[in-house]
C-alpha cells in the first residue's frame, strides 16, 4: 500500500540526518554557491557544472556530443570541433574532467575531459565555459586513462584502455599477445594559450591501461598508470584477465622522456589524427589533420618506465598531496595497497628488480609497499584526499565511502552510498592543495532514491560534509548521463575570470555584420549568404526574397548586444540543423537547404525582451528556375 511521500524501507536511514543538515546545503535565493563542480556527462558526451553545496545545475557544456540547445555541432562554426580521422563524430563517452593546475593547485583556467570511444581530449575554457579545443589521440583505443594533468599542466596524459595493432592494421585478433600495443600519450599544453600538441607516445606492452594520475611534489616528473589484463589475453570471457594475482602500476618518468626526445631517441611513425581549435577571435573552429607522432620504446630507453606490482586489477591510481604515496585501488582485492615513492626510487637505485616484461624492469612489491589498508571494504575503485592527512576511498561492491589515515593505514570512518559508488570528488582532492570541506560520491545505481521515472533513473550524486571527524550525508542530487569523475574548485578562482559578453569591435568572424546598416543578402551562384543582425527586438533583414529551391543558404547572424546574458536564438521553418544561440557580440551561421517553394517564417528562439515575439520575419523560396531577384 502507498503510505505517503516517503518510501518506507530505504529512506528510513535518512532519519539519522542531523537537524542542521538542511542549513548546510541551503544557498539562499540570490546567493552564490561556494564551489563549482565539473561533473562528467559519461555517455551524454558532455560536461555539467553544478554549484556546491546546493547541488544546483548551473550549466551543461557540450563537448563531444551535438547539443541542439546551444547549436553546438549544428552551426557551421562548431561542426569542425567534432571532426576526427573517422569523419564527423557527434558523440562520445566522456569520463574524466581534470582542472588545469599551477604549482600543483587548481587554477581555474581550463578543464580537460577525455572522449573514450573515438579517442579524444577536449579543453574547455573557463572564462567562457565553452569547448575551445579537441585533439584526437592516434593509435589508441578506448582513451580511458586520461586526461590527468601534471603539476603545472606541462602535460595532460592520454592512456589507451585497449591495446591495438600499432599502427592500426588488419590482423587476426588471436595474434594479440606480443603484437597489440598500448600507447601512453603525453600531450603538451602551452602555458599561455592552453593549446595542445601530441608531444610523444610511450609504446607499452599490450595490457589494458585503466587510469592514471601524475606525481606531485617529490614525485613531480612521473605519471602512474594502472594496468589490467597483464596476461595479454585477447578475450576476457571467463578467467581471462584475472589470472594474475598481481597487475602493475606503470610508472613513467616523463622528465626522462623529455631527455630521450631531446637526444633524438624516438621513432617518427605515421599517424592520422585531427586537431580542432575554436579560434578566440573569429569564434570559428578549424580542423587540421596531423600525420605523424614521435614514439619512445621503453626497451631502448632505460629508466623511462618501471612496473610496480599491485594486487588484483587495480582501477584508480591516486597520489596523495605530498606526492609520496601512490594508492592502487585493486578492484578485486579486499585490501588497499599503498606504494612509497621514496622506496620506489631506492629500489630503482639498487636495481632491485623482480625480472622484466618487454624490457621494462619490475620492482619487488615488498620493497616498495608503504602500507596496506586491511579489509576496508569490497571493490575499491577510487581515492581522494582532504589535505589533512586523510584519504577517502570508494567501494563499489560494499557501496560505501571509507575514510582512512595516510601513514597509519587505519580505517577511521565509513558511510554508505546510495548505491554502488564509482568515483568520488573532493574539490582539489587530487591536487597538492585539497579544499577538503565536501566530498561528492558519484553513484552508479539510483533505484528508490528519487520519484520513479520509468525504467531509467538519472544517476545520483551525494554530497557529504567531511569537515568533521565523521562524514555526514547532506544531499542527493541527480546528474546528467553517467558521471564518472568530477572536479571541484572554490568559486572565486573561476568567477573572477568569467566573461560577460564578447566586444563587438573585436569580432573577427569572416561573416560578421557589426552594424544594422550593413545587413545584406548576397548570391554567389547557388549559394545565398544572409548577413543578419539581432538586437532587442528585431532580426534584420526580416523580409528576404530571391532564395530558390536547391540553394545553399547561410544565415550569418550577429548578435549586436553588449550586455551580460542576452543571447538571441534563430531558426527557420524546416531547418535541418537545429537552431543558433548567439552570444552577445558573436556571429553564428545556420546552414539551410530549402526543398520546397513557399514563404518560410523565422524567429528568435530565446525569449529576450518584452518584444521577443516581434523578433520574426519571412524568407520567400521560389522555384529553382524563377527570376525573383535577391531583395531584403
Ligand atoms: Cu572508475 Cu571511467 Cu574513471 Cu567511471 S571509471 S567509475
Ligand atoms: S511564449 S515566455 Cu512561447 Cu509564453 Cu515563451
Ligand atoms: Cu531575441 Cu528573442
Amino acid at each position: 500500500m502507498f503510505t505517503g511521500c516517503k518510501q518506507s524501507s530505504q529512506t528510513s536511514n535518512n532519519s539519522a540526518l542531523s537537524s542542521d543538515v538542511a542549513s548546510k546545503v541551503y544557498v539562499a535565493p540570490g546567493e552564490y554557491d561556494e564551489f563549482y563542480a565539473f561533473v562528467s556527462g559519461g555517455f551524454s558526451g558532455q560536461l555539467s557544472v553544478y554549484g556546491l553545496p546546493s547541488g544546483r545545475l548551473l550549466k551543461v557544456i557540450p563537448v563531444f556530443s551535438q547539443d541542439a540547445e546551444k547549436g553546438y555541432g549544428y552551426n557551421e562554426e562548431t561542426i569542425p570541433m567534432l571532426n576526427t580521422s573517422f569523419g564527423f563524430i557527434p558523440w562520445d563517452d566522456a569520463h574524466h574532467p581534470e582542472l588545469s593546475q599551477t604549482d600543483g593547485e587548481t587554477d581555474g583556467r581550463w578543464v580537460f575531459i577525455n572522449g573514450n570511444n573515438t579517442p579524444r581530449i577536449a579543453r574547455i575554457d573557463l572564462s567562457t565555459f565553452e569547448t575551445a579545443e579537441i585533439i584526437e589521440i592516434p593509435n589508441s583505443g578506448g582513451n580511458h586513462s586520461s586526461p590527468f594533468t601534471t603539476e603545472n599542466t606541462e602535460y595532460v596524459v592520454a592512456g589507451t584502455r585497449f591495446a591495438v595493432p600499432y599502427p592500426q592494421k588488419d590482423m587476426s585478433i588471436k595474434e594479440y599477445k606480443g603484437n597489440f600495443k598500448g600507447a601512453l600519450t603525453f600531450i603538451d599544453v602551452e602555458k599561455e594559450s592552453g593549446h595542445m600538441e601530441v608531444a610523444f607516445q610511450v609504446l607499452m606492452p599490450g595490457f589494458n591501461y585503466d587510469l592514471a594520475h601524475s606525481g606531485k611534489g617529490k614525485s613531480h616528473g612521473w605519471t602512474f598508470f594502472t594496468t589490467y589484463n597483464t596476461e595479454e589475453s585477447n578475450t576476457l570471457l571467463e578467467v581471462g584477465a584475472s589470472q594474475n594475482d598481481k597487475d602493475y602500476i606503470a610508472a613513467i618518468n616523463w622528465k626522462k622522456a623529455e631527455e630521450y626526445i631531446a637526444e633524438g631517441k624516438f621513432k617518427t611513425i605515421p599517424a592520422n589524427y585531427a586537431h580542432n581549435i575554436y579560434d578566440e577571435k573569429t569564434h570559428v573552429a578549424t580542423s587540421e589533420m596531423k600525420k605523424e607522432v614521435r614514439v619512445l620504446d621503453p626497451a631502448e630507453c632505460p629508466g623511462l618506465v618501471y612496473f610496480l606490482p599491485t594486487p588484483k586489477s587495480p582501477h584508480g591510481v591516486d597520489v596523495d598531496p605530498t606526492g609520496e604515496y601512490i594508492v592502487g585501488n585493486g578492484k578485486l582485492s579486499a585490501d588497499l595497497t599503498v606504494h612509497s615513492f621514496t622506496k620506489v626510487l631506492q629500489a630503482i637505485e639498487n636495481k632491485s628488480f623482480d625480472g622484466e616484461a618487454y624490457g621494462i624492469p619490475i620492482l619487488k612489491m615488498d620493497e616498495i609497499v608503504a602500507g596496506i589498508v586491511e579489509q576496508p571494504g569490497l571493490g575499491p575503485l577510487h581515492t581522494e584526499f582532504d589535505g589533512k592527512g586523510n584519504a577517502y576511498t570508494t567501494f563499489f561492491i560494499s557501496s560505501e565511502v571509507v575514510k582512512w589515515k595516510v601513514g597509519t593505514w587505519e580505517v577511521i570512518d565509513r558511510i554508505p552510498s546510495y548505491y554502488s559508488v564509482g568515483h568520488l570528488m573532493i574539490p582539489g582532492g587530487d591536487s597538492k592543495k585539497p579544499e577538503g570541506k565536501y566530498l561528492v560520491a558519484l553513484n552508479k545505481i539510483t533505484k528508490d532514491r528519487y520519484l520513479p521515472t520509468g525504467p531509467e533513473l538519472n544517476h545520483s550524486a551525494q554530497l557529504y560534509d567531511i569537515s568533521g571527524d565523521k562524514m555526514e550525508l547532506l544531499l542527493d542530487f541527480p546528474t546528467i548521463g553517467e558521471p564518472h569523475y568530477a572536479q571541484g574548485i572554490s568559486a572565486g578562482k573561476v568567477m573572477s575570470k568569467s566573461k560577460k559578453f564578447y566586444p563587438i569591435d573585436e569580432n573577427e568572424h569572416p561573416h560578421a555584420t557589426k552594424s544594422e546598416s550593413d545587413v545584406k543578402v548576397v548570391r554567389e551562384g547557388n549559394i545565398v549568404r544572409i548577413y543578419m543582425t539581432a538586437i532587442r527586438s528585431h532580426l534584420n533583414p526580416d523580409n528576404i526574397e530571391g532564395v530558390k529551391v536547391g540553394d545553399k543558404v547561410y544565415f550569418h547572424l550577429t548578435n549586436l548586444e553588449q550586455d551580460w546574458d542576452v543571447p538571441h536564438g534563430f531558426s527557420v521553418m524546416g531547418a535541418q540543423n537545429a537552431e543558433l544561440l548567439v552570444m552577445p557580440g558573436q556571429t553564428e551561421t545556420l546552414y539551410w537547404e530549402p526543398k520546397q517553394e513557399g514563404v518560410y517564417p523565422f524567429y528568435c528562439t530565446d525569449f529576450c525582451s518584452a518584444l521577443h515575439q516581434e523578433m520574426q520575419g519571412y524568407v520567400r523560396v521560389s522555384p529553382a528556375n524563377s527570376d525573383v531577384p535577391v531583395k531584403w
